[in-house]
């Protein structure tokens, strides 16, 4: 597997990618304090992001002359990283350090506070700390300071309050952590020693983020099978725990704990560290009703004593009584409750439209025809270009008169490409009174339209819901696109009564979009249960910016499963003809 060689000879350990990559971060922060030009503070922050993403050892690149095929690192990077190694020092970092007192970058720690407004309550105030940023809030100095006012004073009492994070630990978003893990897990595979690999916890559950990765292997000789995860690539340190099983830390700083054990307990431990913690705590529970102890290690029968060993975690399920549940179902939403049959789940292979995606029109990085031919490639049936609209806010948007020449192209693609129905669509900002921002005569020109916000998200929850509420009452807005805007880990969603939204798509029979981009997903997966509960129309779509990313429906359709969903309940998995009468513009019709 790409990127998973095992390393050979190593010598010592040398400067984890970690380490690299905060010190760009502050040597970033260094030069916005001292004002350079933001390109200079830009490439950075970019390095910094590079070297943390990098899958392999940045240390090891830059040894081997290779580091510059990490995007963002050119000869001047090189230069620095190779001091970094040599000297443990970066000599402009140093000086620049020297320059202002070491607590001020301490105060970038902070939310709400970058190097450049640090720097004016350092030069204003002569705040250089994080215990002067606090006294000063509590004395009611910062407002005073341009830019900074009493909301500013007491978003920094709550950040005291509720703990200055030391070093963020933010944990990684799902397709990251499976792209390192399966990349563990199918290298393991390859090792002779290994018999059966599985990755189990919230990775195999398909969370919206992971903190760690468990891995569950048997093997003819264990302690090979350990060694082989420290030899690794991806693997920047490993130490042993207990006889067979070891815990690691990849390049990017994820931990991946490895437990070998015997066949025969193969299934308990999978289900065991497959969780979730309070499926476990439930299934325990239930267990315990019917004189069983379920443990990591088996399940003991109160009655004879005996304890059970499962091979397969069916085995384990089926002693409980219980029907097999899929890892994604595990988080204790009724998969327990007696009764439960389980739903035959969404694959990725149902899906035969999809409806969201964008092209050079917009922010997009290929054609209509290229996205086309790459969706056909894939299998798919029918596509949407649904490029942003003119009030979109950012980067490139389509106009009502590039809107009309962007139907013709893609009238003409569809016409000229066999075997993929190419519609016309756009993805129609909502504007904060509910209305889309392109007439209804041009919407009406189009066979499907994607409504969204992407501006003005800092509205009260009332405004907020009105404003979506008014979208679903529109006559052409076919599908609300990623309905609550959050970022996982990063934005909130906005305040949004779901329920009552839900309840408007149902009364209005407009669609409701579970969008894939693996740092929406969204809706999630509690609000697309309730919604497919409800009755809504959900559809599963890429929101792919190019041809390379159009395979993101994987994370769409995790979501979709973790909310029980099966090929019934995603629209998008119906034929064509069997989808366009479901359209509001052909139930007005
Ligand atoms: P995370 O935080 O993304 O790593 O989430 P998980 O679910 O992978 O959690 P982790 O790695 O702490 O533990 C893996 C699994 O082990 C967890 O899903 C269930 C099981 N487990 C861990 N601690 C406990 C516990 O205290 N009680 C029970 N019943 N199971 C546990
Ligand atoms: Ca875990
Ligand atoms: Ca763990
Ligand atoms: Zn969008």
């Amino acid at each position: 597997m790409k990127g998973a060689y095992p390393k050979g000879n190593r010598t010592v350990p040398e400067l984890s990618n970690t380490a690299i990559a905060a010190a760009f971060d502050e040597l970033g922060d260094l030069y916005e304090l001292d004002g350079a030009i933001i390109h200079r503070v830009v490439a950075y922050r970019n390095a910094a992001k590079s070297v943390r993403d990098a899958p392999m050892s940045v240390a090891t690149l830059t040894r081997e002359g290779r580091v510059t095929e990490l995007p963002g690192i050119g000869k001047t990077l090189e230069e620095k990283i190779a001091a970094l190694l040599d000297t443990g020092k970066i000599p402009a970092a140093e000086k620049l350090r020297a320059k202002f007192p070491p607590g001020l970058v301490d105060l970038t720690r902070l939310p709400g506070l970058g190097p450049k407004r640090a720097r004016r309550l350092f030069d204003e105030l002569g705040i250089d700390s994080l215990e002067a940023l606090r006294a000063a809030a509590e004395t009611q100095r910062l407002r005073d300071v341009k830019g900074f006012g009493a909301k500013f004073e007491e978003s920094v009492l709550a950040a005291f309050a509720a703990g200055v994070p030391d070093e963020p630990h933010p944990r990684v978003l799902l397709h990251k952590a499976l792209g390192m893990g399966e990349q563990i897990v199918a290298a393991l595979r390859e090792h002779p020693a290994a018999d059966r690999v599985e990755l189990a916890g919230s990775a195999r559950r398909g969370a919206d983020t992971v903190k760690d990765l468990d891995i569950i292997a048997t093997a003819t000789d264990p302690a090979a099978l350990t060694a082989a995860l420290a030899e690794l690539d991806v693997i920047e340190s490993c130490s042993r725990t207990g006889d067979a099983g070891a815990r690691a830390r990849t390049h990017t700083g994820m931990s991946v704990d490895l437990r070998v054990v015997g066949p025969d307990q193969f299934g308990n431990l999978l289900q065991h560290f497959t969780g979730s913690k309070a499926h476990n705590m439930a299934l325990r529970e239930a267990a315990v009703r019917k004189g069983l102890h379920v443990s990591e290690y088996g399940v003991l029968d109160d009655a004879t004593g005996e304890t059970h060993r499962c091979a397969t975690e069916a085995e384990v399920y089926a002693l409980l009584g219980l029907p097999y549940i899929e890892p994604e179902l595990r988080e204790d939403r009724g998969e327990l409750d007696p009764g439960f049959e389980p739903p035959r789940l969404i694959t990725q292979q149902d899906l035969r439209g999809d409806l969201h995606m964008h092209t050079i029109a917009s922010d997009g990085r290929n054609t209509v025809e290229e996205m086309a031919l790459a969706a056909r490639d894939r299998g798919l049936e029918y596509i949407a270009i649904t490029d942003h609209s003119a009030t979109h806010g950012f980067g490139n948007h389509v106009s009502p008169d590039d809107l009309r020449r962007h139907i013709e192209r893609i009238r003409e693609v569809d016409a000229r490409i066999e075997g993929i129905r190419v519609l016309a669509g756009t993805e129609t900002n909502i504007l904060p009174d509910g209305r889309p921002d392109y007439d209804d005569e041009l919407l009406a020109e189009l066979d499907w339209v994607v409504g969204s916000v992407h501006t003005a998200f800092q509205m009260g929850q009332d405004e907020m819901t009105a404003r979506m509420i008014a979208a679903t009452e529109h006559p052409y807005i076919d599908v609300i696109g990623h309905p609550t805007g959050r970022k996982i880990e990063r934005r909130r969603p906005y305040a949004l009564d779901v329920p009552a939204l839900i309840e408007a798509a149902v009364r209005t029979h407009t669609m409701l979009e579970i969008n894939s981009a693996p740092d929406r997903r969204d809706l999630d997966d509690v609000h697309a249960r309730a919604a497919a509960r409800a009755g809504v129309d959900l559809v599963v779509d890429s929101d792919a910016h190019g041809t390379t990313t159009m395979g993101i429906t994987r994370w769409g359709i995790v979501t979709a499963r973790r909310a029980w969903l099966t090929a019934a309940d995603v629209r998008n998995t119906l034929p064509w003809e069997q989808f366009a009468p479901l359209r509001k513009r052909a139930r007005n019709a």
